[in-house]
């Protein structure tokens, strides 16, 4: 092990720094990777880097709230867990590790339909209600069966994902030579087809064909918002018009969101894209955004920008390979610390008061 792994882990970036010493490279790759040049996945740091915070003087901070409401119930922070596969590559212990250390934070966990836990076992673990994000798959009636019994297991929120109807190009996992280990399943898809739960190797580009549909189109969303009786939110937005459909056909949110850069290389940053989407459906839509958000004051512009609320992906699974549980814990809680040092540096007292006039110009 490097000095990198045993130095002082200050941000969400030295987890990433001693992940790359904690993990085997292939998983690593796997991990940090995204499509193509990497350029989508360097846009989303650099487009929150690119847009200035305006601070406002003299107001009292001294009595700071970082608590959100949406769908029903408070949230510590407006940082939520993205959803995110496999967590057994990161950890002996897999998605039980990741949600003990969830646990001791208030926040919530998306659940991905690739885990390697059931979502039972998961929700059986947390402390509170998970939600769960799922592909419309080759057979809907599998989708219907696998959603209704997520929503019985006392999921909260779906999150669909729209963003990868075909293969990306996984240039960094394929040359690392990743593939998920034997003895590693989706559990969740057992019930699918005869391979579906086990992967198969990615330079197949078998990981993802057998078990995800190429077909969907919005009548299957629309079909999915008429039997769920949850809130459910359309995960991969990046056109305005989109997000004005996904409005038209009943969902309750959208994740402006590109799959961390690891969907179509060349599209824009999460972030920049974010406030002509906000502007369009922000008054009647729950509006998220995830990729890229490695501090506090990210948070604070994504807020600023529209959203009600960010996700983080790769982050928390940093802190899962490097110190299990607690190094999730640990990730969680020093990007809550930064964000409410944003919001007192910046002079805000409550989210309320986050707004466009925060930045000195919009993305
Ligand atoms: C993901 N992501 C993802 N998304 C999804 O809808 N279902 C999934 O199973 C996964 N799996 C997954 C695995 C890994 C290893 C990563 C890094 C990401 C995408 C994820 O939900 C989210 O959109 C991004 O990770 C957000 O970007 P950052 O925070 O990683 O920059
Ligand atoms: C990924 C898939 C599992 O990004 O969503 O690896």
């Amino acid at each position: 092990l490097s000095e990198t792994y045993f130095a002082p882990r200050v941000t969400l970036d030295d987890f990433e720094a001693a992940a790359l010493t904690a993990l085997p490279k292939s998983a690593f790759e796997y991990l940090a990777g995204g499509s193509g040049y990497d350029v989508t996945l360097r846009r989303n740091r650099s487009a929150f880097d690119n847009v200035e915070i305006l601070p406002r003087i003299l107001t009292d901070v001294s009595s700071l709230t970082t608590k959100v409401f949406f769908f029903g119930r408070e949230h510590r922070f407006p940082v939520l867990m993205a959803p995110t596969a496999f967590h057994r590559l990161f950890h002996l212990n897999g998605e039980a590790e990741t949600i003990r250390g969830v646990n001791q934070t208030g926040t919530t966990l998306v659940a991905s339909s690739f885990s390697t836990t059931s979502f039972e076992d998961m929700q059986a673990a947390s402390t509170r209600p998970l939600w769960f994000q799922v592909y419309v798959h080759p057979d809907r009636g599998f989708t219907r069966e696998l959603v209704e019994r997520v929503v019985a297991a006392g999921a909260e929120a779906i999150c669909v994902t729209v963003d990868l109807p075909t293969n990306a190009a996984r240039d960094r996992e394929a040359r690392a030579g990743f593939e998920v280990p034997p003895g590693m399943s989706r559990v969740n898809l057992e019930r699918l087809s005869a391979n579906a739960a086990h992967a198969l190797h990615s330079s197949e580009n078998g990981l993802y064909n057998s078990v995800r549909a190429a077909n969907v189109t919005w009548s299957d969303i629309e079909k999915l918002r008429s039997y769920l009786r949850i809130p459910l939110l359309l995960k991969g937005v990046l056109r305005a018009q989109d997000a004005i459909t996904a409005q038209k056909v009943g969902c309750e949110g959208v994740i402006v969101s590109n799959h961390g850069g690891r969907a179509l290389d060349g599209v824009p940053a999460t972030f920049r894209v974010l406030p002509e989407i906000a502007d369009h459906v922000g008054d009647t839509l729950v509006v998220m955004c995830d990729g890229g958000i490695r501090r506090g004051t990210d948070v604070l512009k994504a807020l600023a920008s529209g959203a009600q609320a960010v996700f983080i992906g790769r982050p928390y699974l940093y802190g899962l390979a490097v110190d299990g549980a607690s190094g999730v814990t640990r990730v969680i809680e020093i990007l809550y610390a930064e964000f409410a040092m944003a919001m007192g540096l910046s002079g805000c007292a409550s989210i309320a008061e986050i707004n466009a006039t925060l930045l000195l110009k919009r993305y």
